[in-house]
């Protein structure tokens, strides 16, 4: 599957079109032409939101177990093809083949999930001033969702905004990111043998600029459900003003890690090292700084250097069992690369790694520990999105928290401590969407993963994020 140039189409109204214009999708582990992909333009969006307008009536309609069964559908195709759709996501993105199996899984899990919510949306019935009165609050589809995905969970993140979008009445159009848009077409090959209505599932593929600028700012959306950077997330904002769509943003995060004198450290560098290596580092909720307690740096900053450099990598189809592939593109390795260096020359210490990791080809970079970071540095405030942790030492956790809360950023947040006290203290201060005690940083879909600051704006999972997709009609009834 990985040499035979595909060609993808977009899939409009229950139909996959041709468009004008191509571009060509590549593996970041060996620079391997994949495929070719739609970039479509304006009135491809066009042509995809109307479809999606005119067929989101009738599909409100339907009774949402019925429309949950679709995403069942779905789940049950996706389990039975999960091996060939793990291999399309990792020639596409690099993740390796493990964790690409763990992504298209959870994936079928999470549209179970969402299908499990058909029978439990629920409005209120609330009590009235005037005699006779009732006041129903119903809650009601919001329209036309329009999906802008990045390229790190490429798969999941489909389902992330489809589900609860399509469970609870409206309609889709997905772009998915440019660097990963094969896996979105292979869940929409699946989609179209489940039977959905024409219209209800659309892909329009391409770049920033033009689809998803197109997407943005059409009248015909009624919410913009975007993950990616906040920079994007600003420009899709502005867009999103002319004609006052709702957004729903996740911008990433620099999520910092807090470990204290009396953390059980094998265990902290167990799930720190977990967390900044998976997917690269390449993952929005993972550990991206790290202040440790005067107390136990030593060890801490030693152990997890030798960790990290244990980390084995490379080409993930060509050697199945490593822990680590590429970074998805020249920008992602240039940016670390850049970052890494001018963390060094403002003091930091490599303790191990800091260097492109010459495979012959392919985005690789070394696992890398940076010790002696101080809270001024660049590297201790802007997402890197690679496999490079800095550390910086503290006194106390009331340190270690003003610090971590110093960000633009306020997704994910974690404290390594046996003491329930300092744990629930830190849960208090910690100005962050999420905070994991004890354990690496990954979210439950029965969760609701939301940041603060330029983390975003809403939400996903669980009651929360299936609410996120609709709005309220509030009704009075006297009779
Ligand atoms: O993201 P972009 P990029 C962060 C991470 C990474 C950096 C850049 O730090 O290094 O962002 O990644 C579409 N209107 N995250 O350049 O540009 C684009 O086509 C509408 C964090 O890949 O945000 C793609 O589909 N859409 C993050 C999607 O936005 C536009 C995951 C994401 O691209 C657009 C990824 C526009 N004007 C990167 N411009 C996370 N939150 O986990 C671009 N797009």
């Amino acid at each position: 599957m990985s040499s035979d140039n595909r060609t993808y189409r977009n899939y409009i109204n229950g139909a996959f079109v041709e468009a004008n214009d191509y571009l060509e999708v590549r593996n970041p582990a060996n620079g391997e032409r994949l495929s070719r992909v739609p970039v479509s333009a304006g009135a491809d969006v066009e042509r995809a939101l109307s479809a999606a307008h005119d067929a989101q009536p009738a599909w409100a309609r339907l009774p949402a177990v019925e429309r949950a069964n679709y995403l069942r559908l779905l789940a049950d195709r996706i389990r039975g093809e999960a091996k060939t759709l793990a291999r399309v996501i990792t020639e596409e993105q690099g993740k390796v083949s493990g964790l690409a199996e763990v992504e298209v899984n959870f994936t079928a899990d999470y549209l179970d999930y969402m299908a499990e919510w058909a029978r439990r949306i629920e409005g209120e019935i609330i009590e009235s001033d005037r005699p006779g009165e009732n006041i129903f609050l119903f809650r009601k589809p919001l329209g036309v969702v329009a999906g802008i995905l990045p390229w790190n969970f490429p798969f999941f993140l489909i389902a992330r905004k489809m589900a609860p979008a399509l469970v609870t009445g409206n309609t889709v159009v997905i772009k998915p990111s440019e660097e990963t848009p094969n896996n979105c077409f292979e869940f929409t090959r699946l989609l179209d043998q489940v039977g959905l209505p024409a219209g209800v599932f659309n892909v329009v593929s391409g770049d920033g600029a033009s689809t998803g600028q197109a997407l943005t700012a059409s009248p015909l959306v009624d919410m913009i459900s975007f993950t990616g950077s906040v920079d994007t997330g600003s420009r899709i904002m502005r867009s999103a003003a002319d004609n006052i769509t709702k957004v729903n943003l996740e911008l990433g995060g620099k999520a910092p890690a807090i470990v204290l004198d009396d953390a059980d450290i094998d265990l902290a560098v167990k799930a720190i090292r977990a967390s900044r290596i998976i997917n690269t580092g390449q993952v929005c909720n993972c550990a991206e700084r790290v202040y440790v307690q005067r107390g136990v740096a030593d060890e801490f900053a030693d152990k997890i250097a030798r960790a990290m450099a244990d980390t084995t990598y490379g080409d993930p189809l060509a050697q199945p069992d490593i822990e680590m592939g590429p970074l998805i593109n020249r920008e992602g390795l240039d940016k670390v690369v850049a970052m890494v260096e001018r963390a060094t020359q403002d003091g930091a210490e490599l303790l191990t790694g800091g260097r492109v990791a010459d495979l012959g080809a392919g985005f690789h970079y070394q696992p890398t520990v940076l010790s002696g970071c101080r809270s001024d540095m660049e590297i201790m405030r802007r997402e890197i999105f690679g496999p490079v942790l800095p550390i910086q030492i503290v006194d106390d956790l009331d340190e270690a928290v003003t610090l971590a809360n110093d960000s633009d950023y306020g997704l994910t947040s974690s404290v390594y401590t046996r003491s329930l006290a300092r744990a629930m203290h830190a849960c208090r201060e910690i100005d962050y969407g999420e905070t994991y005690v004890n354990r690496e940083n990954f979210e439950a879909m029965q969760g609701f993963h939301a940041g603060t600051r330029k983390s975003g704006i809403g939400g996903a999972d669980g009651k929360h994020g299936l609410y996120e997709y609709t709005r309220s009609h509030v009704v009075y009834l006297e009779t």
